[in-house]
C-alpha cells in the first residue's frame, strides 16, 4: 500500500498568519517515519506552490485569486495521486484547501462521502460570512454554493451531495450556516450528540450511514475540532471540543471500517502552538486512522 503526502502551505484563507507552516510542523513531528512503520510506502511529493497574488478583498472574499490559484494546483496534484493508485494524505494549511482536495478527489467517485471533523460548519458564502475568510466556506463551495471561480475548480460542480456529508464536533455556526444545514438536511453530530451518545456510537453510525450510499469517503479533519487544551495551535479555537482520546477512538473505528479513501489534516499553526503539540496530535491521529495499534 502506498500513501502520497501533499503539503499545502496556505494561510490566506483566514487571518492568523503561520498556518502555512503546518506541513513543516507535521513533517517535523515525523509523519513520514510514523506511517512507514505501519508498512506503507510513503511518497512525500513536497508542497504546492502558493502565490500571494492579491491583497485586496473581492466581494467579502479575502485573497480570492490566490486561494483559487493554489486550490487549482492542489486539485491537479491530488488527482495525479489517485491516478497513481496511492492514498492521498493532504497536510494543511488552512481549511480553504479542502476546496482543492475535494476537486481532485471527487471526480474519481460517483458518490463521494465526506466526514467534516470541525468545530465550525465551513458552510458560509460571501453573503453570509462575518469574516470574508474563505476557510469558513469550503464545504459550501464543494456543494456548489459560492463564488463561481471557487465552485468551478477542476471544471465541474458540485463535488459532493448534501446527503453524503457527515459533520462531527460542530459547536460554532453562523446564522446562514444553520439555515443551509436545515435546508439541505445535512447530517450533523454536534458536541451535544457526542456527549450524549459517546464517540464510538457517533462514528459507528457515521460508518453505517456512509457505507451504504457512497463509493469512497474523504476525511477532512480540522484540528480545531479538538478541544483547545489538546490542540492549542489553531487560529480559531472554540472551547468544549472533542478530546484527544475521543479523536483517537474515532480514527481507530474509521481504520477498522476501511471506508476512508483520502484524508486531510488542516489548521495546524505552529506559531500559536505549544512545543508543536498540535502537529504531534495530528500525526498521532493519522497513525490511528491508517491502522496503528498498540498490540
Ligand atoms: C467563521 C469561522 N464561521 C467564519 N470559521 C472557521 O469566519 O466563517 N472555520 N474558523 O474553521
Ligand atoms: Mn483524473
Ligand atoms: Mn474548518
Ligand atoms: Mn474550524
Amino acid at each position: 500500500k502506498r500513501i502520497s503526502i501533499v503539503g499545502v502551505p496556505m494561510d490566506l484563507g483566514q487571518s492568523r498568519r503561520g498556518v502555512d507552516m503546518g506541513p513543516s510542523a507535521m513533517r517535523y513531528a515525523d509523519v513520514v517515519e510514523r506511517l512507514e512503520k505501519l508498512g506503507y510506502e510513503i511518497h512525500d511529493t513536497g508542497d504546492i506552490e502558493i502565490n500571494r497574488i492579491d491583497k485586496e478583498e473581492i466581494q467579502n472574499l479575502k485573497f480570492l485569486k490566490a486561494v483559487t490559484d493554489g486550490n487549482d494546483r492542489l486539485s491537479q496534484a491530488v488527482d495525479k495521486v489517485i491516478e497513481s493508485g496511492a492514498f492521498p494524505l493532504v497536510l494543511g494549511g488552512d481549511h480553504s484547501i479542502a476546496i482543492g482536495t475535494l476537486a481532485g478527489v471527487s471526480k474519481h467517485y460517483k458518490n463521494l462521502g465526506v466526514i467534516w471533523y470541525d468545530a465550525h460548519g465551513d458552510l458560509n458564502t460571501a453573503e453570509t460570512s462575518p469574516s470574508g475568510n474563505i476557510h469558513g466556506m469550503p464545504l459550501a463551495v464543494s456543494l456548489g454554493i459560492g463564488h463561481h471561480t471557487l465552485t468551478n475548480i477542476a471544471g465541474y460542480s458540485p463535488k459532493v451531495k448534501p446527503e453524503n456529508i457527515v459533520m462531527i464536533g460542530i459547536r460554532s455556526l453562523d446564522e446562514g450556516e444553520k439555515e443551509l444545514i436545515r435546508q439541505k438536511g445535512i447530517k450533523v453530530y454536534t458536541m451535544h450528540e457526542i456527549d450524549r451518545l459517546g464517540m464510538a456510537t457517533v462514528i459507528e453510525e457515521t460508518v453505517e450511514y456512509l457505507k451504504s450510499r457512497t463509493d469512497g469517503v474523504h476525511l477532512s479533519l480540522d484540528m480545531d475540532g479538538l478541544d483547545p487544551t489538546d490542540a492549542p495551535g489553531v487560529g480559531t479555537p472554540v472551547l468544549g471540543g472533542i478530546s484527544y482520546r475521543e479523536s483517537h477512538l474515532a480514527m481507530e473505528i474509521l481504520a477498522e471500517s476501511e471506508i476512508i479513501t483520502s484524508a486531510e489534516f488542516v489548521e495546524v499553526n505552529p506559531i500559536l502552538d505549544e512545543r508543536n503539540k498540535t502537529a504531534i496530535a495530528a500525526v498521532s491521529l493519522m497513525g490511528s486512522l491508517l491502522g496503528e495499534k498498540l498490540l
